[in-house]
């Protein structure tokens, strides 16, 4: 697995893969074993990178270590790089503090000369002493972390490990917490990646031979992240109003083009995704119409301020939510599983999911036009297209490809395509077996998905996210409460369990989430209902 994993190393404390929260679990570890018998001398060190240190998270536990005095090491592994370059003012003032290395002897020398002024008496002793204390602060860096209650050693050379040895053994010993703050390059050893690291943060396979790459396997096709970023795109042509952000994924989310045309209305937080949808909340309240454009995952980060700062006040902000469903190779830290129940359950909030390309700029147009927050959600896979004329895109509608005799299967999202392709092979079989495209999660198309409900044999939803809460689940709810039983309908998407790392389609297969597992879900449905008639509809509320 690419992120730490216990069940693969004694080494990996904790299966971790979004960024920011290590000096509070190594905190929390510290404080654990001072309460353990026989284990207060054991050392808690966490090390954390330059593009994940601006996260809030890390002054909360910095400002908590600080107040307990605990004795812990923080190595700050400060490589300029983000997977972009890092941004903000915390960026500058690491830039400020690997400057310092330059005047260290310069630095010692004026404190020397300064602790040697003769103190003089009352008023001009005092003023004397501010003047002094302040060169010296000027001079000596990191007070930013020293005010917090942090040690600042630093900065060291990081590709230096004889150097580097003996600081760690030098803040060893220091009794509270430490911060080390130590310099690399991205890409250090090898030529290609050190000259490109943005691309090497995660790069396509490649063959190397020696220093050089030889080649690279790159895919030619064309993702649903290109087809949201180029909506984006024209639409901020058109629309000077609308702006958009990223929480330091600007290459994940394919947003260079817009960033360098637009530079004004770009805007990258960092590693800071909770900041950024209070951050678009504001911009909204301003009159934009503010995209944030973050990974189904990491968006959790913001879970409150979508609640309170967006849906809360109905402002007009629109959720693209990448890498929905299963990512593959990154694993369950990455897998965008939970957006679809999460989102939902928020009053105002409008939650979609496109069928296919033909989908996705017809989305983000409607929710920039649309007065209340919207949240558009896609997978990390190559865009399908499914061959029809696409009706357009209306509030609470979802899209009727074929009514079948025999079932329905309802799609929530990308899967589109393999349901279609389930259904022509069911047809080979004698089913008859429609599909829809639901487009909608919220608001629901009852009118269309509950007439499917109440009068096909059987109803198969079909949703690359959890069970739990999510598409199907509101489509059981909605039918419920409108008294038609649902003891026909089947739900397909991610069970209640944390899904492993492989390729996005073995992942699909093994959660039944392919074209057998939807045939196989239709075929044992009509086996369970054959000769089912359909109940006269109950009295709907
Ligand atoms: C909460 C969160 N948001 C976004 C990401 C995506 N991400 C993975 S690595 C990375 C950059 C991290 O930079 P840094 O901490 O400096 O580590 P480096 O790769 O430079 O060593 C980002 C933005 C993430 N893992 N977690």
């Amino acid at each position: 697995m690419g992120y730490p994993n216990p069940a693969e190393s004694e080494y990996d404390l904790f299966m971790t893969g979004h960024a920011g929260c290590s000096v509070s679990t190594a905190l929390g570890l510290k404080s654990g074993d001072d309460l353990m018998p026989g284990e207060e001398g054991r050392h808690s060190v966490a090390v954390i990178g330059d593009g994940a240190f601006p996260s809030g998270i890390v002054y909360e536990a910095m400002n908590n270590a600080g107040g307990l005095k605990k004795k812990m090491l923080v190595v700050l592994n400060d490589n300029k790089m983000s997977i972009c370059p890092r941004v903000g003012g915390l960026a500058e003032y690491l830039d400020r503090l690997r400057m310092t290395s330059f005047y260290t002897g310069l630095k010692s020398e004026v404190v020397k000369v300064l602790e040697r002024v003769p103190i003089l008496g009352d008023p001009v002793e005092k003023l004397l002493w501010q003047v002094k204390e302040s060169v010296k602060a000027g001079l000596h860096g990191g007070m930013l972390f020293e005010e917090l209650g942090f040690r600042y050693v630093g900065p060291v050379d990081g590709h230096n490990i004889g150097q580097l040895r003996k600081y760690l053994a030098m803040v060893k010993d220091v009794a509270g917490p430490v911060l080390l703050h130590v310099v690399t390059e991205k890409g250090h050893g090898f030529k290609p990646a050190a000259e490109d690291p943005v691309f090497f943060h995660t790069p396509a396979p490649f063959e190397r031979d020696d220093n050089c790459v030889v080649s690279i396997k790159k895919s030619s096709s064309r993702a649903y992240t290109a087809a949201a970023s180029d909506a984006v795109f024209d639409l901020m042509q058109s629309n000077p109003r609308v702006t958009i952000m990223t929480a330091a994924m600007c290459q994940g989310n394919q947003l260079e083009r817009i960033r360098d045309t637009y530079p004004d209305r770009f805007f990258d937080t960092g590693i800071c995704e909770s900041h950024a949808v209070a951050f678009a909340a504001g911009q909204a309240k301003a009159g934009l119409r503010p995209i944030v454009d973050i990974y189904s995952t990491f968006l959790q980060r913001s879970y409150d301020q979508i609640f309170q700062e967006v849906a809360l006040q109905k402002l007009p902000v629109t959720f693209l939510l990448d890498r929905a469903g299963l990512t593959g190779p990154d694993g369950p830290t990455h897998h965008g599983a939970f957006d679809l129940a999460y989102m939902r359950v928020f009053p105002n909030m409008v939650v979609m999911a496109p069928g296919d390309e033909r989908d996705v700029q017809p989305m983000v147009q409607f929710a920039l036009t649309h007065d209340a927050p919207c949240s558009i959600r896609y997978p990390k896979s190559n865009v399908d297209s499914i061959d029809r004329v696409p009706t357009p895109i209306e509030l609470g509608r979802a899209e009727v490809l074929d009514w079948g005799r025999d079932g329905v299967i309802v799609c929530c999202g990308t899967l589109l395509k393999s349901c279609q392709k389930a259904a022509a092979e069911l047809r080979q079989e004698g089913l008859e077996i429609g599909v829809i495209n639901a487009r909608f999660i919220k608001p629901l198309d009852t009118e269309t998905l509950l007439r499917a409900v109440d009068e096909s044999p059987f109803v198969v939803t079909v949703e690359e996210g959890c069970l739990a809460g999510g598409f199907g689940s509101a489509l059981v709810e909605a039918a419920t409460d409108a008294r038609i039983s649902t003891a026909h309908v089947r739900r397909v998407g991610i069970p209640d369990r944390f899904i492993e790392h492989g390729e996005r389609s073995e992942l699909l297969a093994a959660v039944g989430l392919d074209v057998p597992g939807i045939v196989s879900a239709c075929r044992e449905m009509a086996a369970q209902t054959e000769g089912y008639t359909v109940p006269a509809r109950r009295q709907v509320s």
